[in-house]
């Protein structure tokens, strides 16, 4: 079994990536008592109560438990790994676990996560995050729909020659749905950086001149390796500031948490009423 003080197995270059996510799935399916998931889930910034309202948690599973994610994030949060029967009777596979590129462990690990969902079984992978909004018409609060990425930190998670077609990335069937659920939704391209800084004003008007409308630190990479293990992608960002330079004021990471933490209800329940659409 992984431990906190086992070796990463991402230490080890040679070791196939989606081998240690099969047996992560394996260990998930044990713990669990859950052969196979149908819909994956990785709750980010202020997205967390969805978890509690999608359907009824029936295991929670320390992630560090779990081969690959077993080196603690060097952010502090121990996530958690949950299985919930919805109400549809599917089974969700809730991943409170993310590793940002920004922490140093490499694309493999950053990404492990997603293969994991994808061995267990998912065929959806749900994608959140917090992100810095450019429309300034976005209010801190503002849940929006993932509709492209630009990833700017230049690192794909795949490696050899895996030409993957990214043409329908975060699947329009799946925004549909969103749509439906809530036709105000607004969407936009997301533009991942490495962090851990947030971005400068030029950065931030470099985005917006590429198409970008949503700054952040993650989601990208994951919805590449989402997509390379066959997965359809929804992504959704909760804007919980406006991106640097775009308002007069400096961001300050405890207002980004504050703001993450009152939208925190009503974008999980909007969460809660797409995922029981799927
Ligand atoms: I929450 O403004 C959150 N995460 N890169 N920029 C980037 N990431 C973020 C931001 C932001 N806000």
């Amino acid at each position: 079994m992984a431990s906190d003080d086992a070796v990463n197995p991402f230490d080890d270059r040679s070791a196939d990536p989606f081998e240690i996510a099969r047996i992560a799935a394996e260990q998930i399916a044990e713990r669990t008592g859950v052969e196979q998931h149908d819909i994956a889930l990785t709750l980010g910034s202020g997205w967390g109560r969805a978890a509690d309202l999608i359907g009824e948690t029936t295991a929670s599973i320390p992630a560090t438990d779990i081969y690959g994610f077993s080196r603690p994030s060097v952010v502090g949060h121990v996530g958690t790994i949950r299985s919930v029967l919805l109400p549809s009777g599917k089974r969700a596979l809730v991943i409170g676990a993310r590793t940002h590129y920004y922490e140093g462990f490499g694309a493999r690990r950053v990404v492990h996560s997603v293969r994991t969902a994808a061995a267990t079984g998912a065929k959806i992978m749900i994608l959140t995050n917090g992100a810095g909004g450019l429309k300034p018409e976005w209010a801190p609060g503002t849940p929006v729909l993932i509709s492209d990425h630009i990833n700017l930190t230049a690192v794909s998670p795949l490696e050899g020659a895996t030409f993957v077609d990214l043409t329908d990335l975060y699947a329009q069937r799946l925004r549909d749905i969103a749509h439906t659920v809530d036709p105000s939704l607004d969407e936009g391209v997301y533009v991942q950086f490495h962090g851990p800084n947030y971005e400068t004003p030029a950065e931030v008007r470099m985005a917006g001149r590429m198409g970008g409308d949503i700054v952040g630190m993650s989601t990208a990479m994951e919805a590449v390796a989402a997509r390379h293990s066959g997965m359809e992608v929804l992504g959704m960002s909760l804007i919980t500031n406006p991106a640097a330079g775009i308002s007069p004021t400096p961001l300050d990471h405890q207002e980004v948490i504050a703001a993450g933490v009152a939208a925190e209800a009503v974008i999980s329940d909007l969460l809660a009423r797409i995922v029981a659409e799927l």
